[in-house]
């Protein structure tokens, strides 16, 4: 038996696997010695002159030119629909929201054309319009309704009331063109944003914040804890003219004709002196919050009145509540001898609230958040 051959000398036959050994390259001598000794020897030569930082350079660069591309093209993939999804779901609609277009105003109308006419005026007496010391809020609420202007008597401390206005003085003639805000016959006339940063400012919020009678009545017409949307100071001084009659707020983009679209938005006018007739107090045409046609303007000239009581005063710190669909102007300052008069102007309108209250902030062309909102309205084609 000596011409066969001993596997376990000469390894597998070619062909034949062997679990323990993997030979492909085997080869067989014609004496039968295997040649694998020889290749295994390579290719340890070989696996020794591949070093470990030759390894390293490859996987490197492999990561560098394969796998950073792919994970780049993924991750931007994903944050596209990330952003897509973002914008159909939370930005469009809020936009949708906010653009007031030609169908939408035929669409949500929930009021008809009211023409008013010098019969609407609810009063021809400036003292009218002022609401005694001990009004209850359910009294001051009713006037309001009623007259669209309604005076709290002392809604601002004296001395609050002259700290502010010696602030809003020392800054009038400084103002930048970027400071200040557009205001209806613009000379001898200045207007300003007020910021909490200035105590005296703030100051004056505590008072106002605090006042029992003007808050509970507020919050009974649009609801509790309103929010400010707009807080300026306008001064007129000697020389002014009289402003044309305006609304702040006008009926075919607010709560007057499409009480579920827009909300209501009411402005408190504080004076920060004493102020007379001839020092331009604000002029009234009451009655005018309900209407949204007729020869509104007109009839103002002839019957509109200023806001001074049967003493020719409108007394520091007194604030003036006003429904901004109200028809309202500031008179002219003609009293050669009067004192600048200085007037805090806040704005509230009801706070948002999820799944209660979802109506959007007026459009207007005159009040200070409406001025940007026209601004807006311009550029996206909107209906103002
Ligand atoms: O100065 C005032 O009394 C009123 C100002 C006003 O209505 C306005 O500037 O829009």
């Amino acid at each position: 038996m000596s011409n066969l051959i001993d596997v376990k000398d000469y390894g597998p036959f070619p062909g034949l696997p062997n679990a323990n050994v993997s030979h492909a390259n085997d080869l067989y001598t014609p004496n039968g010695v295997s040649s694998t000794t020889t290749t295994d020897q390579t290719l340890a030569s070989a696996a020794k002159e591949s070093s470990p930082l030759v390894r390293i350079v490859g996987h490197a660069l492999r990561t560098l030119i394969l796998d950073l591309p792919l994970v780049a093209v993924l991750l931007t993939f994903a944050a596209t629909l990330w952003v897509h999804h973002v914008h159909d779901a939370y930005l469009e609609p809020q936009l949708d929201a906010v653009l007031w277009t030609v169908a939408r105003s035929g669409e949500e109308i929930t009021y008809y054309q009211r023409e008013c006419d010098v019969t609407d005026m609810t009063t021809h007496r400036g003292a009218d319009l002022f609401l005694s010391p001990d009004a209850t809020p359910e009294e001051a609420y009713q006037h309001q309704l009623l007259h669209g202007f309604s005076v709290f008597p002392s809604v601002l401390s004296p001395d609050a009331a002259t700290n502010l206005r010696k602030f809003v003085l020392s800054r009038n003639r400084n103002l930048t063109e970027e400071e200040s805000i557009f205001v209806i016959a613009g000379e001898n006339r200045f207007s300003f944003g007020l910021g909490t940063e200035e105590p005296s400012v703030t100051a004056a919020m505590m008072d106002l914040a605090n006042n029992d009678r003007l808050r509970p009545a507020l919050e009974k017409i649009i609801g509790p804890n309103p929010s400010l949307i707009e807080m300026t100071a306008i001064t007129s001084s000697y020389g002014a003219e009289a402003q044309y009659w305006h609304d702040d707020v006008i009926p075919t983009a607010s709560a007057i004709k499409y009480a579920r679209s827009f909300g209501p938005s009411y402005s408190v006018f504080v004076m920060l002196q004493n102020t007379t007739a001839g020092m331009g107090a604000t002029a009234a045409c009451p009655g005018t919050h309900y209407c949204s046609a007729g020869d509104i303007a007109d009839y103002c000239e002839e019957e509109g009145f200023q806001l001074v009581g049967d003493d020719g005063h409108w007394r520091i710190g007194d604030g003036l509540l006003m429904n901004m669909n109200s028809v309202h102007r500031g008179a002219a300052y003609v009293d050669p001898d009067g004192e600048d008069r200085v007037m805090l102007i806040l704005t509230f309108a009801p706070r948002p609230n999820e799944r209660a209250e979802s109506r959007k902030s007026t459009i207007g062309d005159t009040a200070n958040a409406n001025v940007v909102l026209l601004k807006t309205c311009h550029s996206a084609l909107l209906l103002c």
